[in-house]
């Protein structure tokens, strides 16, 4: 790897964790191929955030049970994410810090969003804390991280995407590559962790 590509972690930095929750991994109601994949490539940049003491944010689907997402009220979604049920906890695994700040979304019966920014304060929180770059990984690469990505970009946030550490549903064969090939379009970059300084 250039060593000059090299991204050091700075003030202004904060990491976003997009929907890492029990019903969009392996054995979940609506389980993302690989999605388990996740939690440990998301650790690393946990621990290194950690590290620098930079804050971290955590979004979840949080559905009351008669969500418009899902079929049984036409929607084109299994039942998902139900606020305060095992599949809608975050995966054991992920090391969040105490300190992670929560972001519910889609949490009314008759509206969704795809998107951490949609009828959230995540926006009002980043500015907050004085973030202007986001690091941004999570599930689906082609749903909740692409929507997220698209409204941080919009928000004039500059976003890093975690290319190692994104799964996605992939309904059509290829849309996470499409939505990785879109987000990038939009001005995001591709990282890997191994692209942080060390
Ligand atoms: C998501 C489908 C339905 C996601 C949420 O987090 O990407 N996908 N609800
Ligand atoms: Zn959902």
């Amino acid at each position: 790897m250039n060593p000059s590509l090299s991204i050091r972690l700075q003030t202004g930095d904060a990491l976003i964790a997009v929907d890492v929750q029990n019903d969009f991994l392996p054995g979940g109601s609506l389980a993302v191929p690989q999605g388990d994949a996740v939690v440990p490539a998301l650790g690393h940049y946990l621990a290194a955030f950690a590290a620098y003491a930079l804050p971290v944010f955590a979004t979840r689907d949080w559905h009351p049970p008669d969500h418009c997402s899902f079929k049984a009220q036409g929607g084109i979604w299994p039942p998902h994410c139900v606020a305060g049920t095992y599949g809608a906890e975050f995966a054991p695994g992920l090391a969040l810090p105490p300190t992670a700040i929560v972001i519910s979304k889609a949490t009314a019966p008759g509206t969704d969003s795809y998107s951490g920014f949609g009828g959230t304060d995540l926006a009002a929180r980043l500015r907050a804390v004085h973030a202007t770059r986001l690091f941004i990984g999570g599930l689906a690469t082609d749903y909740c991280v692409l929507n997220t990505v698209r409204d941080a970009l919009g928000a004039g946030f500059a976003v890093l995407l975690l290319a190692d550490a994104i799964r996605a549903v992939e309904l059509k064969s290829g849309d996470g590559a499409r939505a990785q090939d879109e987000m990038q379009r939009l001005g995001a970059r591709a990282i890997c962790y191994e692209d942080l300084e060390p």
